[in-house]
């Protein structure tokens, strides 16, 4: 008896843990969630970068006294999120980080869910102007888009033919990148540098194996693939090294160092960038309890404080609405990766 009732104290105990920390397990729709409640919708399960992401977040809103709502759906469309919104709406959450799976689709949910006094702003993949308040970004996008152009061409050595695996064909963060590549490959120092294709892997690792392994069969002279997603470049690592052909086809793009050390030390892929996604989770946290707590609107020129990040501004954005930027991208290559490859 002793024993069940053990048990049955353990259950309400996990129950407990699981509505707390939100998981996609429990927390259902309709309870009323304290005004400290702070939810944050990723892209997708399954992605390491994004369970690093949610760990800076709740690690930031916990030491600031408030509770974090976790949640991601199993496939990265914006149907899925728009039903976790509906519910984060009915919880009465104070307020939604959105990592969008579209630009613009969300935008009908995410307005309803302003309209009810729940502060919203968009992280790492954002949303339009319109449907938040203000984007936290990992780093400047023009920025990542030139340098993942330079970085092909000094491994293509100036010509030849370099493709592009990306996440899905509507990721906000993804495309804005690939629009500056191209922006950046229609400069004349880089008019033998041809970029074949670009590809979609939905950043599901099964399915960025297989674009790799039909790039490779449809274009046999590639020679660099820029990956500008954590699971791409991971599978695409793994495929050049499975087939042998380290040193044929190089691989370079946003890589955690965690999942690509091996790569980066056998020279699959000899270098890539990426920023500090725990950190991206943080600042977002710091930007969620100063909109709820009145600091900031989101407007350019807000300023507050992100506990042991420090200081930061909002500044406009490209795209008419304004962010806030974590900082610059870091190289990852052989001299710094085993320093890297057990923090992220
Ligand atoms: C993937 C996701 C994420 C992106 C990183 C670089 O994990 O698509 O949104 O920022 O790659």
């Amino acid at each position: 008896m002793k024993a069940v009732k053990n048990i049955l104290v353990l259950s309400m105990v996990m129950i407990a843990v699981l509505a707390v920390t939100g998981c996609n397990r429990g927390g259902g729709g309709g309870q009323a969630a304290s005004s400290n409640t702070h939810a944050f919708v990723f892209k997708s399960t399954g992605n390491p970068y994004g369970e690093r992401q949610m760990s800076g977040f709740e690690a930031g809103i916990k030491e600031q006294g408030g509770t974090a709502i976790l949640r991601a759906p199993d496939l990265p469309t914006a149907e899925a999120q728009i039903q976790m919104i509906e519910q984060l709406i009915a919880q009465k959450v104070a307020s939604i980080c959105i990592v969008g799976n579209d630009f613009d689709a969300l935008q009908p949910v995410l307005t309803k869910a302003m309209g009810q006094g729940i502060k919203i702003y968009s992280l790492d993949s954002s949303v339009n102007p319109a449907s938040r308040l203000t984007h936290v970004n990992q780093a400047d996008s023009e920025k990542i888009g030139v340098t993942l152009v330079e970085a092909a061409n000094d491994l293509a050595g100036g010509s030849g033919e370099i493709a592009i695996l990306s996440a899905t064909s509507q990721a906000s963060n993804q495309n804005l990148w690939i629009d500056y590549m191209k922006k950046e490959l229609a400069k004349p120092q880089y008019a033998n540098l041809n970029l074949v294709k670009v590809a979609y892997g939905d950043d599901l690792r099964d399915k960025s194996v297989s674009e790799t392994e039909a790039l490779l069969l449809s274009y046999p002279n590639l020679k660099v693939i820029i990956a500008p997603t954590t699971v791409g470049i991971a599978a695409a690592g793994k495929v050049i090294s499975d087939r042998g052909l380290i040193g044929k086809v190089m691989i370079t793009g946003l890589g955690l160092p965690s999942e690509m050390a091996e790569y980066i030390t056998s020279g699959a892929c000899p270098y890539m960038y990426l920023w500090n996604p725990i950190d991206v989770g943080y600042l977002g946290s710091y930007v969620a309890t100063a909109l709820t707590g009145g600091k900031i609107t989101g407007a350019a020129g807000d300023s507050f404080s992100a506990g042991r990040l420090g200081n930061y501004t909002i500044t406009a954005a490209p795209d008419g609405g304004t962010e806030v930027l974590l900082g610059p991208p870091f190289k990852f290559e052989p001299s710094n990766i085993n320093d890297w490859k057990s923090v992220y």
